[in-house]
């Protein structure tokens, strides 16, 4: 092709934006059958898009969906990749091509803005100094970060490689072993508190919240958690506009709907669910914000735009927000059993709206589709041909993404504290003894001393175990899961 060709190809393609909200259930949205909160940005997304109804993330935690998403490869086969606490080393290898860096091959521009928890440095990391490896080693042009979760020090913002608004003079330091000088904590110090932790959260106080981990310094770049959902609009704002000449790929992962629940004032009571149906209402209008900066330069019709979530949802998950006490009939996994943490489908089926004006149909989608598979999709979409040992669990189901298919992978694994598989009608649940309920959460975790089957496509609720009635299904599950842990499997 020729470089007028080329330029051309260049202005055709869309843009991607993905919104990754963090612990949205596949019932917390109005467009999945929510009706305690509204969310008609959301719910006009995905009736001008493609709803889908059983996509998946890879995992029932944050950190090993991100990573299998970024990478195409399955978090579990790589030790490490559980949830990592805000002082962890980068666990995506700068030497592996991701899926951003997949898109900056084909021509995108590329941005993070939100959360990361992928760990940031090589280990023992100075947040005073220059902050790598991180994004912008691994394929983005461009980052805004916080660089764990809302629960985790530091709780600051990082751009590319620098913490945001540091002042020299009062430099941070981090320990997640044990606190520094005298500074209060959660647990010495409740009456500092404006939220209590339930369980674990005594640590460092940081915006009358207490977190998980210590730190001292820093004091002047701390985060306001009332304004982090402006604040990160603002930047994936800037990112667009910085950007509009296009192709961008923008991945966008909000705090929302993670803990500590503290959304801005504006949504305080839009709900009756208290802090947590008040973020669900914040996410909405981060949505919503999303859609304005695209359509202020124009960009809405060829800009693939794409929501879903890190895993299910979960109640009560460290603090005394009320959710537990004012969740009246809302279901947070709609017909789902389990949650976050859950090896039931409550933990990985999650929302996932893709909508492009200019490119699909609307419609509502039963095809089996896992976020580890935007990788080789995308790759199939600008024609970006990857090595064998590239996003090595990633399938190409981009004719499903974009509605031209109603089927998407034959089979999928789902990570929790153990490995199911699901194909066709069914799903097994490993062996994996332990208790049955999250003591911390009050949520069911899918344990059991034998392996559980049931028939999904039924019994969506996973109520009836079928394993005794059905060895045969048993043991043809329980070997291509085998075959699977073994390594990647060509699709
Ligand atoms: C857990 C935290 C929980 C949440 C989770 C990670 C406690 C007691 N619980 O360890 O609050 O932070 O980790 O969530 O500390 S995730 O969505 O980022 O995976
Ligand atoms: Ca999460």
């Amino acid at each position: 092709m020729g470089m007028a060709g080329a330029v051309a190809a260049a202005e055709a393609r869309p843009n991607v934006v993905l919104i990754y909200a963090d612990d949205i259930g596949y019932g917390d949205l109005g467009c999945y059958g929510a009706t305690a909160v509204k969310t008609p940005n959301l719910d006009q997304l995905a009736r001008q898009g493609i709803r889908f109804t059983d996509a998946h993330s890879s995992s029932a935690t944050c950190t090993p969906s991100r990573y299998s998403m970024l990478t195409g490869e399955y978090a579990w086969r790589k030790k490490g990749t559980g949830v990592l606490p805000g002082d962890a080393r980068l666990i995506l290898d700068p030497a592996n091509l991701s899926w951003p860096g997949m898109m900056k091959r084909a021509g995108y521009r590329t941005g993070v803005v939100g959360k990361w928890h992928l760990g940031l440095g090589t280990g023992n990391l100075d947040w005073n100094r220059d902050i790598r490896p991180g994004p912008l080693e691994v394929g983005f042009d461009a980052a805004f970060l916080m660089p764990a979760t809302g629960d985790r020090v530091p709780c600051v913002y990082v751009k590319d490689h620098n913490v945001v608004g540091l002042d020299p003079k009062d430099p941070i330091r981090v320990d997640y072993t044990k606190p520094i000088g005298d500074e209060p904590t959660g647990k010495k110090n409740p009456e500092l508190l404006k939220m209590h932790p339930s369980h674990g959260h005594d640590m460092a106080i940081v915006n009358g919240v207490s977190r998980i981990g210590y730190m001292t310094g820093g004091k002047s770049a701390l985060w306001t958690d009332e304004d982090m959902a402006q604040r990160f609009v603002d930047e994936a704002g800037k990112f667009i506009e910085e950007s509009r000449k296009g192709p961008f790929f923008l991945y966008f992962a909000t705090h929302d709907i993670h803990v500590p629940r503290v959304p801005n004032r504006r949504f305080a009571g839009k709900t009756t669910m208290g802090p947590r149906g008040d973020a669900i209402a914040e996410l909405d209008w981060t949505v919503g914000e999303v859609m304005k900066h695209l359509k202020r330069h124009g960009l809405v019709n060829n800009t693939i735009v794409m929501f879903s979530s890190d895993n299910g949802p979960v109640v009560d998950d460290g603090y005394k927000d009320d959710a537990v006490a004012r969740l009246g009939s809302h279901r947070p996994a709609g017909k789902l059993r389990g949650g976050k943490y859950s090896n039931f489908e409550g933990g990985t089926r999650v929302p996932l709206i893709v909508n492009w004006p200019a490119g699909i149909k609307p419609g509502v989608s039963d095809a089996l589709v896992g976020q580890q598979d935007f990788f080789r999709s995308f790759a199939s979409f600008a024609g970006q041909k990857l090595l064998s040992n590239e996003a090595p669990d990633s399938v190409d189901v981009m004719p499903a993404l974009l509605g031209k298919s109603s089927t998407g992978r034959d089979w999928i694994v789902e990570h929790a504290r153990a490995l199911s598989i699901r194909k066709g009608a069914y799903k097994l649940i490993e062996a994996n003894p332990g208790a049955r309920v999250n003591v911390n959460t009050n949520s069911e975790t899918g344990a059991g001393e034998k392996p559980q089957l049931y028939r999904v496509s039924e019994d969506i609720g996973e109520t009836k175990d079928l394993s005794s009635s059905m060895p045969d299904k048993v043991a043809e599950l329980s070997a291509l899961l085998g075959k699977v842990k073994q390594g990647p499997l060509p699709h």
